[in-house]
């Protein structure tokens, strides 16, 4: 039986010195050391020994085992390190390889201008107030002094959902959801959205368009703090040295109504082909909320006053950034879209 231990002993060491993968050696573990394995199968034959042998038999199995348990582990250890080996070299990153630039995206310029008037009203004090798209023809015209037939209606063209609803043509429409919302303490929001019309879209319009709508609601309020506010914004928006003039203008929901202009900032006031040489570019339109409308808001004309302003995005975006067709912002050209 020694003599059979030894010869497995060396026939499994000769074996495992074959061995180059985890396959063969998990197999070659099966086969000596399994528990029907070569060994397994020897030791099973100690019992028919006579007892003076056993012992001796015995230790010698014993360490057969165990040196081959440790030529296994050795085995083992040297075939994962050339695994491991093969694989970093496989997947070597060459580190002086340059880079591969990420693209980034940016804010869309109408964002971006809309974040920057959010900001300059909000250092005013001013809340940002959001109101729907969809419109009943009540809110849009009628509510805001354009009862049905008022001819100023056709100032505002738009697409209709049904003969009652519609896409709100301006951002105004929230004037009343604003006021019926908060009456009756004082009010001063911003109301920033899309809006519709439905013309002719060309260089200046678009069919779809945002606007910044403006409402501030109380007492004593009058045109000054109408003037104050807009010159504080051009001046921010526009830069400190920028000059601000009201027009006298129409709008059927305030009274008086103005245009708000400001120097052109192209030629300076000097008169260009941007400015129609009038010096002057049109930035919102603006007035005193008419009593009727305060009225239908739910406030009392005689008790509370008001001033609202409406001022286009994309229109001042173009001019600040130059830009000669409103009809890029919207097509998705990424190349119109990664230089502002
Ligand atoms: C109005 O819409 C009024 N609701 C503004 C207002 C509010 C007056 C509160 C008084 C009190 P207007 O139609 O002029 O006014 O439009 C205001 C701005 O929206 C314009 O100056 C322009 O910047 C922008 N705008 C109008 N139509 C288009 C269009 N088709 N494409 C792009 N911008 C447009």
């Amino acid at each position: 039986m020694l003599e059979q231990l030894r010869s497995l002993e060396e026939e499994a060491l000769a074996a495992l010195a074959a061995v180059n993968d985890p396959e063969a050696l998990k197999e070659w573990r099966v086969r000596y050391l399994g528990r029907r394995g070569a060994l397994t199968t020897l030791m099973r034959g100690l019992g028919k020994l006579p007892p003076e042998e056993r012992p001796q038999v015995g230790q010698a199995a014993n360490r057969v085992k165990r040196a081959l348990e440790e030529a296994f582990a050795e085995r083992e250890a040297a075939i994962k390190a050339a695994e491991l080996e093969a694989q970093l070299a496989a997947e070597a990153v060459d580190v002086t390889l340059p880079g591969r630039p990420v693209a980034l995206g940016r804010l869309h310029p109408t964002t971006q201008s809309l974040r920057r008037i959010y900001e300059i009203f909000s250092d005013m004090g001013f809340q940002i107030y959001d109101a729907r798209e969809v419109e009943y023809d009540e809110y849009n015209f009628g509510l805001l002094n354009m009862p049905p037939h008022h001819p100023a209606r056709d100032m505002w063209d738009t697409f209709w959902i049904n003969d009652r609803v519609l896409l709100r043509t301006h951002t105004s429409p929230g004037q009343i959801h604003a006021m019926r919302e908060f009456y009756p303490n004082p009010i001063r929001v911003i109301l920033p959205g899309k809006c519709y019309r439905y013309e002719q879209v060309t260089a200046r319009s678009e069919f779809m368009f945002y606007q910044v709508e403006g409402l501030v609601v109380g007492r004593n309020i009058t045109m000054a703090d109408l003037k104050g506010t807009m010159e504080n914004f051009v001046r921010r928006m526009y830069g400190g040295e920028r000059r601000m003039r009201l027009r006298g203008s129409y709008f059927p929901f305030t009274e008086p109504s103005v245009e708000v202009d400001v120097d052109c900032v192209l030629c300076g006031g000097k008169g260009c082909r941007v400015c129609k040489y009038t010096g002057w570019l049109e930035v919102a339109g603006a007035g005193m909320v008419h009593p009727i409308v305060l009225r239908n808001g739910g406030y009392d004309p005689d008790e509370f006053t008001g001033y609202a302003f409406g001022m286009g995005v994309e229109r001042p975006a173009m001019l600040k950034y130059r830009i000669d067709d409103i009809r890029y912002f919207y097509s998705n050209d990424p190349r119109f879209l990664a230089q502002i």
